[in-house]
């Protein structure tokens, strides 16, 4: 009979998991076979990710499943987006991928649009909200500092197709990833031609698209002799995390936004049509491809990011854990200083911590001290800027927003929830908290014929985990900091 187990790899910008999803009556039962992690890797002020790392990790994983005598239908693999590999006319890599964190695109878009394109252009042409580390500007980077690479990469892959191609030997762009890119026609879903052009690029340094539900190829011989396992197809799932995670979403209908919150926070609702107007290009939101051929229009919130580079400097102090954090927040004392969490001083600093003093202390608020000060500075805030996006997304959406889902790793914070609710006045529902894998697994089940479309997909959901839901709370106290916050927000 037909094999309804799946591995779903799924790679975050901190860390790594490989989990195994197997549908049984209508549910899904999920089991971590690894986890590890994904650091960025700093050699002489460059930021790198490790391929070879990851690559050995998935490779371990599956031998993890090999020895558990599990059989799995396919592997799909997810990852963060816009980074990307180069490979030579041999196949072979040809250095080590550079982290989007890398500060060397800063001041790229500015340097692109007074050279190349209009920000304007720009933006009309690929509906991408404008980053600085989008792989249209980590390209444009490479190609004016004369990168030694850049003339002889043959094939361009992101990260999720750069890891499929070790494992296959086979070449794709998902089209997912690639949305990402800022090189896309969100209408025609295929490459920017112009905008390739303006790099010194063709189609041809891209593999070819496909679409979520694809089979990349199957495990190459040499990873079958390693790991011990058949010719197990390779997927294409929704290759860009985000995208997996939304088609996660446990929604009823679609009267809902979601917030995937993870080391970013995407805010946004599924639209049926790409929105490129004068109205998406001045709010700055995104057009990124959804798996199943709607579009995500969302905005980029600086997430847990803020939170995770604080508790690396803290655990240099004492072993301490996110409920330790999220209890010392809770215990100190509300509404004393904000923060703008997309402030670009918070992008890649030395010290997030300096970082967030300095900031309270130049727009001469209290300037906070403690772990708990900090880190009820950082939810509140947060919770705020939820408020700030949903409010524009709500002019967008063409109908009524009843709920916010939040998914991802960060849904599982309560405190933050219950703030997230409270400030935007509307019903939170928080999980599932790896809606990330579960997409990924969901999507592979759908290629192989074990689902049938997203609303089953987002019905297996909910009959497989528990939800939490949070009402709003003192919506007249939190209507009033909430201006105190816009005042903090305008001045910086
Ligand atoms: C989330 C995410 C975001 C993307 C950011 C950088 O993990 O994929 O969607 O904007 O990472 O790639």
């Amino acid at each position: 009979s037909k094999l309804t187990s799946f591995l779903a790899i799924d790679l975050g910008a901190s860390s790594g998991r490989a989990i195994l999803g197997t549908i049984r009556n209508n549910k899904l039962e999920m089991k971590e076979v690894n986890r590890f992690a994904n650091p960025i890797i700093e050699v002489n002020g460059r930021l790198f990710w490790d391929l070879f790392h990851l690559y050995r990790e998935i490779v371990k994983s599956l031998k993890e499943i090999q020895l558990q005598g599990i059989e799995i239908a396919s592997i799909g693999i997810d990852t963060w987006g816009v980074d990307f590999v180069s490979f030579g006319t041999d196949g072979e890599p040809l250095r080590m991928p550079y982290s989007y964190r890398d500060t060397r695109t800063f001041s790229a878009p500015e340097k692109f649009f007074s050279k190349v394109l209009s920000k304007k252009e720009t933006y009309m042409k690929t509906g991408i909200q404008i980053m600085n580390f989008n792989s249209l500007f980590q390209l444009f980077t490479q190609q004016e500092e004369n990168n030694p690479i850049y003339p002889i990469t043959d094939k361009f892959l992101f990260m999720p197709d750069a890891l499929s191609y070790l494992l296959t030997n086979k070449m794709v762009t998902e089209y997912t990833i690639a949305s990402t890119s800022q090189l896309l026609n969100p209408f025609t879903r295929s490459f920017d031609n112009e905008l390739l052009q303006t790099l010194g690029l063709s189609e041809e340094k891209f593999a070819p698209i496909v679409f979520p539900g694809t089979e990349i190829g199957t495990l190459s011989e040499s990873v079958q002799r390693e790991t011990h396992m058949g010719a197990v197809p390779v997927v294409a799932v929704a290759g860009h995390d985000t995208a997996s995670a939304v088609i996660a979403t446990p929604a009823e209908n679609e009267h809902f936004a979601y917030l995937s919150s993870g080391t970013w926070s995407l805010m946004g609702i599924e639209s049926k049509e790409p929105v490129v107007t004068e109205e998406t290009f001045s709010l700055n939101f995104t057009n990124e491809g959804g798996a199943d051929g709607s579009i995500r229009l969302l905005k980029n919130i600086c997430g847990m990011w803020l939170i995770e580079q604080c508790k690396k400097e803290w655990t240099l102090e004492r072993n301490i854990s996110y409920d330790d954090i999220v209890r010392e927040a809770t215990q100190s004392e509300p509404f004393r200083c904000f923060i703008n969490p997309d402030a670009s001083c918070f992008a890649s600093p030395e010290s997030m911590i300096n970082e967030i003093r300095n900031y309270c202390r130049e727009t001469g608020q209290h300037v906070p001290q403690t772990i708990g000060e900090i880190a009820r500075c950082i939810y509140e805030s947060l919770a705020f800027r939820y408020k700030q996006v949903l409010n524009n997304l709500k002019e967008l959406a063409d109908f009524p927003i009843e709920t916010l889902h939040i998914i991802g790793g960060g849904s599982q914070n309560k405190m933050l929830n219950q703030f997230t609710a409270n400030a935007i006045g509307t019903t939170v529902v928080a999980g599932p908290s790896e809606a990330t894998a579960i997409g990924n697994i969901l999507l592979q089940a759908k290629a192989s014929g074990v689902v049938a479309d997203k609303s089953e997909m987002r019905q297996m959901v909910r009959n497989s985990v528990d939800l939490a839901r949070f009402e709003p709370q003192e919506t007249d106290l939190w209507k009033e900091k909430y201006s105190e916050y816009l005042n903090v927000y305008k001045e910086l």
